[in-house]
Order: C-alpha cells, then structure tokens, then sequence
C-alpha cells in the first residue's frame, strides 16, 4: 500500500492499540452491554420486530438527533489545540494573569475556518478566514475571536446580517454566490472597499491555515496594575511564512479535495510539525487615541505601524489534534465578551455588538449550559446560574443566591480594581458611520500602491473581474466608480478587464 497520510491512518492506528481479545462490549447509551449488535429483535427469523428492542431504539432515536444547528457563519471548519507562551514582558501595560512572566504557558484551543460557506464547502474558496484562540487562564476563559486580515468590511454590527445574507445564497433561488446581492451591498457601502482589496487579494486564498496571519481585528484595551488603561490590537504572524493559492489552482483543489485545509492541519500536528504564530500587539494610549486623525476604533482601517510598531510578546502552537471532531471542534463556543481582568472592550461600534451575538447564537446552537461542556469550561466556575439543559456542574451546594450568609462566591477585588472608569459622554443618537466624512478609500490605496506589487495588482484587477463581470452592469458600473476612488487607473483596468471578457463572450456566440 503506498504511505498513506496520518489522517487517512486513524482508524488503523486506533487498532494497533486494541488487542484481539480485550475489545470493550458494545453498550447502549444508557451502558447496558448489547447482546448482538447488528440483529433487531424479530418473532422468529422473518417476523415482526419487537417494541421492547431498546438497543434499536436506543440507536435510532439517538441517530436522528446527531446534527445540531451549524454556524450561522464560519460553518466551515477546523480545530487544534496547544499553548500560548509568554517571551516578552508587557506588563508595563496589563496586568492580565495570561501575561505575567516570561516562560508562562497557558492552553489554548483554535479554530480555523472560513466565513460564508456551509459545513460542506471546500476549504479553498475565496474567503477570509476565521482564527479564533480560546485561553484557558486561571481569571477564565478568554476568547480572541479573530480573522486573517486586520480589518473586516463594515464598521457598524448593525449591517452584519445584511452583510452575510449578500454573501450566501439567493433566497429564492439558492445559488451563491449571487453576484448581484454581493456587489449591490459592497457598491452602497463603501466603507467595505479595503476589505473588499484583501478579500480580493493573493490573501484571500490562503494555501493553509498554517500560512496565514491571525488578528483580533477589533480594538481591545489592556489595563495595568496602577488601573492605567492603553488601547490595542492583537496580532499573531504566521512562522511559517504567508503562502496562498491562484484562484485556478485553489478551484482544482476545490473539486480534488474539499477538505485540503483540515487535512493540511491534522496531518502536520500528527507528523509533529506544529505550526506556530508570533504574538504581538499595537499599544495606543488615550491620549493618542483623543487626538487621532481618525476614529481609533474603526476596524476598516488598520493602525499604521510606523505610528504603533508591533510589540513582541509571545507565541502560539498547535500541537495536539482533536480526539473527536464534534465534541471538541463543533461544539466550540468562542465570545468576544470573555475577557479576563486587565483585558476589556473598547467603544469600537463592531466589538460592541459582537460581545452580544456570539453568547445569543451559543445558547441557541449548544444551550444554555454550553459553556459547562469540556471543551468549553473554566478550570473553576463559582456563580449562581443553576439548572437549565443538559447542567454538568452543581457547584458543589453553595448558595445560588447572592449576597449570602454561608460562604457563598463574592467580589473579586483584584477584578475590581482593574476594572477602570471609562470617561464616556455625547449624545444618544443613530450616526450612520458608512458616510463620505468616514474616508473610505484612503488605506485601500495605500493598500494599493505601497503594499501590493505590480503583479499582485494585475492578480487583483483579474479576481475582482471575475466576480464582478457577472454582476448587472449597474452595479458594475457603481463599483468601478468606487473602486475609481482608490485610484484611477485601478478603476480603468477592472473597466476593461470586464469589456474584454464582454467582447470574448461575444465572439464566443457568435
Ligand atoms: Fe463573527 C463567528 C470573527 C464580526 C457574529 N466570527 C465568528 C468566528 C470568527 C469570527 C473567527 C468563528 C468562531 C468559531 O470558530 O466558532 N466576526 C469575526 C471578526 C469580526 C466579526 C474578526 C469583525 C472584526 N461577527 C462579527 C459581527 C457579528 C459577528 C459584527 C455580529 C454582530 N461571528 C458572529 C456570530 C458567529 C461568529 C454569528 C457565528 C458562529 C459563532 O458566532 O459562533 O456570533
């Protein structure tokens, strides 16, 4: 047999473990040993099946309750599990336990996906992909939920539903990507043109989840033991190096193997190659932020690193696979809103609505008691929510109730005094932030003509064609004036890219 990968050798690896005679007797979920497994119990050898065969039952009920509700978004995709390790000091800015010396490690989960496609979809579509780290420190569970680009396409949470609609299916018909929904949203919104660069970018098929950057994306603010807060980004950089796909390789690939990315994945960590990612932040302190030319807290734009260099200040790696794919990956629950003390939320208008959404969609899609199951949990949990679905863990017979006579949970003072007191003010009011005065193209030229190389631009002028060649002309016409924006040349050449495939289809019919 030619060598075959780790993850095509699972089941034969687990044998190798089993000897002949020491396999476990098969049980029903109740544990109750079956005596022949694949026989139902019949009157005689043709007859009826009795009611009282449990283990049938038992069986089939449970089968047609296997699949739960996927991800809303970010159905698609893979988890590992590893640390995080602490090589550089910044405490000067947090006094997050996570962080609190050199040499500290903490376990860490991750996940990996991409954004609008179903379970099923291949892992080498065009897309930004999801990178979410969960910290399983001693202040909790702390989750940085984030993506591979720095920026995402809108600025207000409000439009995300909007937004995921246009990139998956046509309501009516079921097709995506329906190409019309994505430009007529991308078009009206203009404040999704840098993202709408990356998305279209070399970066928008990455080879592997191995070779692609991590970001929180969202502005985040680190608290220091004297209650001095400074405004961040995370970062963690791939080392192994970006390495992405054309987009004619990547749609091979899509129909060779669907599930190249998670296979890339498992079968490195089963080899012992563990990828790894170095962590650092941006550091912006409120002063800066007040006197900003533009609002800190837009996660369309990026910090320039000129102004906020990165700041070591440690690394991640994946180094164990999971056990069970549904236990461990599926019923991940990341949030934004766990945070630990010295780390907190920014105004940013999109971190603000996520710290909602995430816990909201975990309870419809795992329950409410989500955050009880093991791939989930704390290492300590001291509250007084009790009950619900599928409750693990009764805390022992304390008090549910607070405040209480008899030793029950109380404050945490350490919590407390790293909680700072944010100045807010202004007045209540609905401030559409998509609008002219908001500058929505100035980091997309940047993008445009500083990072990209000539033939990075050429491969971006052709993806965008791609896409958007099959949109109403309308719409094409009101995206190139967008793009146009960025920069004139760059609009001309997707207008002629377009009139080029035009006049082949032409000749094609002719
Ligand atoms: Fe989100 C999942 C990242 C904006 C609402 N998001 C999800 C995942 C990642 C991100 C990595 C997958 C987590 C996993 O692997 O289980 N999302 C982002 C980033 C964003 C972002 C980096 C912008 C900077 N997301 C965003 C907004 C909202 C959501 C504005 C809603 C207000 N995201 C969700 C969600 C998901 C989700 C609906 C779907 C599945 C889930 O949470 O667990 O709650």
């Amino acid at each position: 047999m030619s060598k075959r990968d780790p993850a095509s050798n699972q089941l034969l690896d687990y044998g190798k473990k089993i000897s002949d005679d020491d396999h476990e007797s098969a049980t029903t979920n109740s544990g109750n040993p079956i005596p022949k497994k694949d026989a139902t119990l019949t009157v005689g050898k043709k007859g009826p099946t009795l009611l009282q065969d449990w283990v049938l039952i038992d069986e089939l009920a449970h089968f047609s309750r296997e699949r739960i509700p996927e991800r809303v978004v970010h159905a698609k995709g893979a988890g590992a599990f590893g640390y995080f390790e602490v090589t550089h000091d910044i405490t000067q800015f947090t006094a997050a336990k996570v962080f609190a010396h050199m040499g500290k490690k903490t376990p860490i989960a991750v996940r990996f996906s991409q954004v609008a496609g179903e379970m099923g979809y291949p892992d080498t579509v065009r897309d930004v992909r999801g990178f979410a780290v969960k910290f399983y420190t001693e202040d909790g569970i702390w989750d940085l939920v984030g993506n591979n680009t720095p920026i995402f396409f809108i600025r207000d949470s409000i439009l995300f539903p909007s937004f995921i609609h246009v990139l998956k299916r046509n309501p009516v018909t079921h097709l995506r990507p329906d190409y019309d929904m994505f430009w007529d949203f991308i078009s009206l919104r203009p404040e999704t043109t840098h993202q709408t660069l990356v998305l279209f970018s070399d970066r928008g098929i990455p080879n592997s989840y191995r070779h692609m950057h991590g970001y929180g994306s969202n502005t985040f603010a680190l608290v220091n033991e004297y209650g001095h807060f400074f405004y961040c980004k995370f970062h963690y950089k791939t080392n192994q190096g970006i390495v992405t796909l054309d987009s004619t390789k990547a749609t091979q690939i899509a129909g060779q193997d669907p599930d190249y990315h998670t296979r890339d994945l498992y079968n490195a960590i089963a080899t012992g190659n563990y990828p790894s990612w170095s962590f650092y932040i941006q550091i912006m302190t409120p002063e800066q932020a007040e006197k900003h030319p533009w609002d800190p807290f837009d996660v369309t734009k990026v910090w320039l690193h000129a102004n906020y260099p990165l700041i070591p200040v440690g690394k991640l790696v994946l180094n164990r696979n999971p056990k069970n794919y549904f236990a461990e990956v599926e019923q991940m629950a990341f949030d934004p809103a766990h945070l630990i003390p010295g780390i907190e939320p920014s105004p940013d208008r999109m971190l603000q609505g996520r710290l909602f959404n995430y816990g909201d969609t975990h309870r419809y899609r795992l329950g409410a008691n989500n955050l009880q199951l093991p791939v989930n949990s704390p290492f300590k949990l001291h509250n007084f929510s009790r009950d619900g679905f599928a409750t693990l863990d009764s805390q022992g017979g304390a008090p549910n109730y607070h405040p209480n006579s008899f030793g029950g949970p109380d404050d945490d003072k350490r919590a407390l005094a790293l909680s700072p007191i944010w100045p807010v003010g202004g007045n209540a009011g609905r401030y559409d932030n998509g609008g002219e005065d908001w500058d929505n193209y100035g980091q997309a030229r940047l993008l445009y003509h500083r990072v990209l190389k000539e033939e990075e631009r050429e491969r971006l002028v052709d993806n965008i064609v791609s896409w958007l060649k099959n949109a109403a002309d309308f719409l094409q016409e009101r995206a190139i004036g967008n793009f146009s924006k960025v920069d004139e040349d760059f609009g001309r050449r997707i207008k002629a890219g377009i009139q080029a495939k035009k006049k082949t289809k032409t000749q094609a019919n002719l």
